[in-house]
């Protein structure tokens, strides 16, 4: 079921505060740039004509054409050099029909000019992590100009090549993922480290937390303003915390992150990965859109949530690696749970590994596009 009460727009942005407004409208269709794109349209709630799908990780390394230039070039200057991070972003929307290009950066992106010093081995790994107080003074939250002005520059060239249908995403980490990285200095099964210090130094924590979140506010609105669509807030580690924790340490540093975007006209979506038993909390953001991995259902995701928010998944990366028939019968599957929701963009439940075969991504997004006509 999709709504449509709300195609006539006014051109308030998502702090619209007239009090006879649709509480869930927080962004209007007016005020998007690209007010065609199927993507964006499911995000908001409104019909999108098809059942509009990306897929996260899109770019990569199952792409030979992505693994072709990584002979050339690092992550790190693929993803810093405008012309090179266009290229990769749009390698996808060449071979296959996506209804969105995701910026081709990092969550570690903008965290270069906090002052970390970051390497990708082929995960990031951070030379100077922050472990506690004595870290604190050295700490920068830097001008909005400072962050990765080279992705302002490759949003722009990628928003003017994109046609009206397809629309553009940029992109962050949540504070509390990033707060895991940058204390661990790289990635971790468990981050202990990080998790440890919540309760050993919670003021240098906070302070941390604090800043991760002003930066990232200043990165998604610099990307919104280079073109970006809509934003995307990647929380991959909050499954390990309780929902307690959760609502102390993690979710009112997203919510700060949301304040600050208060007047940005761009659908938000928030993806707390393996987080199937936060999502009453999750509930309470003030968010368009909830990415769901492949463990919750759609359709339970959907009911937790409540109206006015839509969903986005949440096909396991495993399933394709299957014949084709189950691929298929997964995707139904998934497209069944999808319809029961408000509103749903299809994607996978976590970022596409690299092993998986191109041409299954072909039969996918055919199958996902041909649905229900
Ligand atoms: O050698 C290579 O090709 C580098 C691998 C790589 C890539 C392709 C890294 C290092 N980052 C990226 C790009 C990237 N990262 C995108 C691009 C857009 C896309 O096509 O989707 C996005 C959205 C991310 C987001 C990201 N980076 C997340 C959140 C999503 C998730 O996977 O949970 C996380 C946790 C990272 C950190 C990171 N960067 C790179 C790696 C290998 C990792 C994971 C580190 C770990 O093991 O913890």
């Amino acid at each position: 079921m999709t709504d449509t009460s709300r195609e006539g727009g006014s051109t308030s942005g998502r702090a619209a505060a007239d009090p006879g407004a649709d509480p869930r409208a927080r962004v209007e269709l007016a005020d998007l740039r690209r007010p065609e794109a199927p993507y964006l349209r499911a995000c908001l709630g409104l019909d999108p004509g098809h059942v509009p799908m990306w897929i996260m990780r899109q770019a990569g390394r199952y792409l030979p054409e992505y693994r072709k230039l990584k002979e050339s070039y690092d992550f790190l200057t693929l993803s810093s050099t405008p012309e090179l991070l266009t290229e990769v972003t749009l390698q996808p929307l060449k071979r296959f029909p996506m209804d969105a290009a995701i910026v081709f950066a990092d969550i570690m992106t903008p965290l270069h000019s906090m002052g970390f010093d970051i390497d990708f081995a082929p995960g990031p790994v951070i030379q100077n992590p922050f472990r506690g107080p004595a870290d604190v003074g050295s700490l920068r939250t830097p001008e909005p100009e400072e962050i990765a002005p080279y992705l302002e520059e490759g949003l722009r060239s990628l928003a003017a090549e994109l046609p009206p249908h397809q629309a553009l995403i940029g992109f962050s980490g949540a504070p509390f993922t990033l707060f895991c990285y940058v204390v661990e200095g790289g990635g971790s099964k468990d981050f202990m480290t990080p998790r440890s210090l919540l309760r050993a130094e919670p003021e240098a924590a906070h302070t941390l937390l604090s800043a991760l979140a002003d930066t990232q506010v200043h990165y998604l609105r610099m990307q919104h303003r280079a073109g970006a669509d809509a934003l995307m807030i990647f929380d991959s580690w909050v499954g390990l915390l309780s929902e307690s924790e959760y609502r102390h340490f993690a979710m009112p540093f997203v919510q700060r992150i949301l304040d600050g975007l208060a007047d940005v006209p761009a659908p938000v979506t928030y993806f707390p990965f393996g987080g199937g038993h936060l999502l009453d909390a999750v509930s309470e953001l003030d968010v368009d859109v909830v990415g769901i991995d492949w463990r919750t259902p759609l359709s339970e995701a959907s009911g937790r949530l409540g109206d006015g928010k839509a969903v986005q998944g949440n096909l396991d990366p495993a399933a394709l690696f299957a014949t084709p028939g189950i691929l298929e019968a997964e995707a139904s599957e998934v497209l069944r749970e999808g319809a029961q929701a408000g509103s749903h963009v299809f994607n996978l439940g976590h970022g596409i590994d690299r092993r998986t075969d191109p041409d299954q991504v072909a039969r996918l997004v055919d199958f996902v596009h041909g649905w229900g006509r």
